[in-house]
């Protein structure tokens, strides 16, 4: 696959797991996914899981999934690139595993001692591709290994904390993020 075409599959392909993260961000609120509940001195999860966040990620990328599917032969004729559809346990595994990486995140950052939007470099920006690819890959696994190719997976690795840092930037200045990160 040319650079351009294993971009362009990379970020169609991850685009449900991309969405979710941003939709918790302007859904979020109400009741935390731990309850309050502490673990030792440290919350488990803290404020910033919340089950309507949770709700509202997983919902969206699920419906971009559906609307990219709907559209994906029009757009590769157009763009003279092949972009896949989505199975629907392949949409499940990418927002599905978008949103329990956030939240592993989390639970990592509370038993290091962070407190509620602290920065952890790395884990930020990668922990819904840790959790969503491989769960994508055991929900929908011919799906997943048809179009996960090394390449893109290497792309994705590569683009993810890119584009992650600029649109929690974006969102920072429009004032929807406290921090930006
Ligand atoms: N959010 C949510 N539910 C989620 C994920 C995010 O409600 N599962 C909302 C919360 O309002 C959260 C905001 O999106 O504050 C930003 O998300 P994130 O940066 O992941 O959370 P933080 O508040 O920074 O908390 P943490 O330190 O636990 O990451
Ligand atoms: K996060
Ligand atoms: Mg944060």
């Amino acid at each position: 696959m040319a650079v351009l075409e294993t971009i362009v599959v990379a970020f169609w392909a991850m685009l449900p797991a991309y969405v979710p993260n941003n939709a918790a961000v302007l859904a979020g609120g109400g009741r935390p996914i731990d309850g309050g509940r502490t673990w030792g001195d440290k919350r488990v999860l803290g404020d910033g899981k919340t089950w309507r966040g949770t709700a509202a990620g997983i919902i969206a990328g699920l419906a971009l999934a559906g609307i990219l599917s709907l559209f994906a032969e029009d757009v590769g004729a157009a763009i003279g690139i092949a972009v896949p559809e989505f199975t629907p346990l392949a949409a499940l595994g990418l927002a599905a595993g978008a949103m329990l990486g956030d939240i592993l995140a989390s639970f990592l950052k509370r038993r290091t001692g962070r407190q509620r939007g602290a920065m952890f470099p790395g884990l930020d920006q990668l922990d819904f591709v840790v959790v969503s690819l491989p769960l994508t890959a055991l929900l929908a696994t011919e799906w997943f290994f048809a179009v996960f190719t090394w390449d893109v997976i290497l792309v994705v690795v590569v683009l993810t904390p890119i584009l992650h840092v600029t649109t929690n930037m974006i969102a920072y200045k429009l004032g929807l993020k406290n921090e930006p990160w």
